[in-house]
């Protein structure tokens, strides 16, 4: 007879959901009660665990072990008839949404702080996703936040840990707990959207990959299917095993955190292609010999070539980008013909516009692209794309890049971060620059005129729910854009994002430095918002 608890707790500040999901410092996380009233939080939510069925898994980061356990249990003591748990507790976040879909299940719940870095004292994380596989929407969000300032005691099983080392079928009370392999259902998603006859020719022709899985959980998938089934030699993916602190990296797919992978695609012995994923496997970065693809244009060019792939031969029922993205992609759409829509930052922005089969492809600047075959942004499947992409067009990365510009123009497009700013001033900052917009447009700055400012509403275009305040957008004449808004994942004072964006046509030189093209914008943005006076500071930490 299993035994249950009831355990009275009370309430901490700030559970609050973020970008996506709650996400603090590890310490933080592991405070007594700290995981439970959150977990508890999201069944009272989603109105009670009672006979449903979840996923569950994490990146495997330090604590993921421990949360699986904790959760396990209380949702035992919930009444939860089954939960699926990925083998050693790992499961990437697509994989949690395709698993979510193809189970039919209530939801799931995601461990990780995706691409923030991991251990004792960094840090942690915990979403929880709908049935239909995507990020819970504000709506939830907002309900979990209420709950967790209420509830005054949490139910939990007496019971020995699940032994998660092997696939198998176990039990706490009434409840099924089932070890799933994590890859094998994803992998088979995959072989149904991809031509992985074409791909493994590619590479027994011999053409050359590097996948940096970060130390992170993508590691296990990129090694069954790029290597195991499409061929990839061995010693293609890098850094494939999973551990508990990322080998003291940030798994963060950008040219700072991936640096070691950039260089080598930069060298005389770059191989042909170059990727990497983030922590929880959601994010990729594209890198081809000799040159960078900026997440922006990725997007762009996957939205012009899917069709290339079996899975999209149809065409794209429309596109969507998240609002700080560039705009590269509304210009594919536009000659596709195709509807391109513009939502806050976060993909569970998304998920109402793939719901109504509105949209067929996602994408953020943060290096997040995906489809409807899941309901979250997707690293691997990305890379996949591309890789059927170059099989099909027979070109490089660079000559795929060069040709895309020629036909669309370029926007060149980089993302500034000021991390750890004091919260007050970075507040501040904001404030400033929304009281001052409407005086700005005609005037101009660093020679770069205002043509437009707005701070970014969005009703979705579905259900009409209003997202306020999602970040400052400056136009500029001649096509350039600035965005400004603050990180919604940052677990130290605040982040400051600047999103830097110039267009230019198809016809003009397409070959200058990223950094340089934007320098009109980022002067003029940077003397708009006063960013020295007030924050102290005026070149980034990070730039991408
Ligand atoms: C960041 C990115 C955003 C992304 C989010 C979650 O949010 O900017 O595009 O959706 O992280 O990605 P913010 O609020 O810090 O800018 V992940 O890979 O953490 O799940
Ligand atoms: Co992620």
């Amino acid at each position: 007879m299993t035994n249950f608890l009831n355990v009275a707790c009370k309430p901490f500040e700030g559970q609050k959901p973020g970008t996506s999901g709650l996400r603090k410092k590890t310490r933080v996380f592991m405070q007594a009660d700290y995981l439970e009233r959150f977990v508890q939080a999201i069944f009272n939510a989603i109105g009670g665990g009672s006979g449903k069925t979840f996923v569950l898994g994490g990146d495997g980061r330090f604590f993921n072990a421990t949360a699986i356990q904790k959760i396990l249990k209380m949702a035992a003591a919930n009444g939860v008839s089954r939960v699926l748990v990925g083998q050693d507790g790992l499961l990437s976040t697509p994989a949690v949404s395709h698993l979510i879909r193809l189970n039919e299940t209530d939801g799931g719940f995601i461990l990780s702080a995706s691409h923030n870095p991991g251990g004792i004292d960094q840090d942690f994380g915990l979403k929880f996703n709908t049935p239909n596989g995507g990020p819970a929407p504000e709506g939830i969000t907002a309900e979990m936040y209420d709950q967790t300032l209420t509830i005054s005691s949490y139910p939990i099983a007496d019971a020995p840990d699940i032994d998660l080392s092997k696939v198998g079928e176990h039990a706490i009370g009434d409840m099924q707990v089932d070890v799933i392999d994590p890859v094998s259902a994803y992998s088979d998603l995959m072989e149904t959207l991809f031509d992985f006859g074409k791909i493994r020719a590619l590479f027994a022709s011999g053409f050359s990959l590097r996948f940096d899985a970060m130390h992170a959980v993508t590691g296990p998938y990129a090694r069954a299917i790029l290597q195991v089934c499409l061929g990839a030699p061995e010693g293609s993916v890098l850094n494939a095993i999973p551990s508990e602190d990322f080998c003291g990296g940030h798994p963060d797919p950008n040219p700072v955190w991936a640096k070691p992978l950039v260089d080598l695609m930069m060298s005389g012995n770059a191989p042909e292609f170059g990727a990497a994923s983030d922590g929880d496997g959601d994010r990729n970065m594209i890198v081809g010999r000799g040159i960078y693809v900026t997440p922006s244009d990725s997007l762009a060019v996957l939205v012009a070539n899917a069709h290339l792939a079996p899975g999209y031969k149809a065409g794209l029922a429309g596109v969507a980008r998240s609002m700080p993205t560039s705009r590269a992609c509304d210009r594919v759409a536009e000659k596709l013909g195709i509807e391109a829509f513009e939502t806050p930052t976060g993909w569970k922005f998304f998920g109402n516009l793939l719901d109504a089969g509105r949209v067929t492809i996602c994408g953020e600047e943060s290096a997040g692209t995906g489809s409807s075959h899941v309901r979250e942004k997707d690293g691997l499947w990305a890379v996949l794309l591309w890789l059927n992409i170059i099989a099909e067009r027979g070109q490089s990365v660079a000559e795929i890049m060069t040709d895309h510009w020629q036909e669309f123009g370029r926007n060149y497009y980089s993302r500034h971060d000021y991390e750890a700013v004091p919260v007050e001033a970075a507040n501040q900052l904001m404030r400033e620059l929304e009281t001052n917009l409407p005086g700005l447009v005609g005037e101009s700055f660093f020679g770069m005129q205002v043509v437009a400012s707005e701070t970014f509403r969005y009703v979705d275009p579905v259900d009409q729910s209003v997202s306020e305040n999602q970040g400052i957008i400056v136009h500029f004449k001649g096509q350039g854009r600035a965005v400004l808004r603050l990180s919604g994942t940052g677990t130290e004072g605040a982040t400051l994002r600047i999103y830097l964006e110039q267009y230019v046509d198809r016809d003009a030189d397409h070959s200058v430095e990223t950094q340089a093209a934007l320098q009109a914008v980022k002067s003029a943005i940077h003397e708009i918002t006063r960013i020295q006076a007030l924050i102290g500071r005026d070149e980034p930490d990070v730039m991408t």
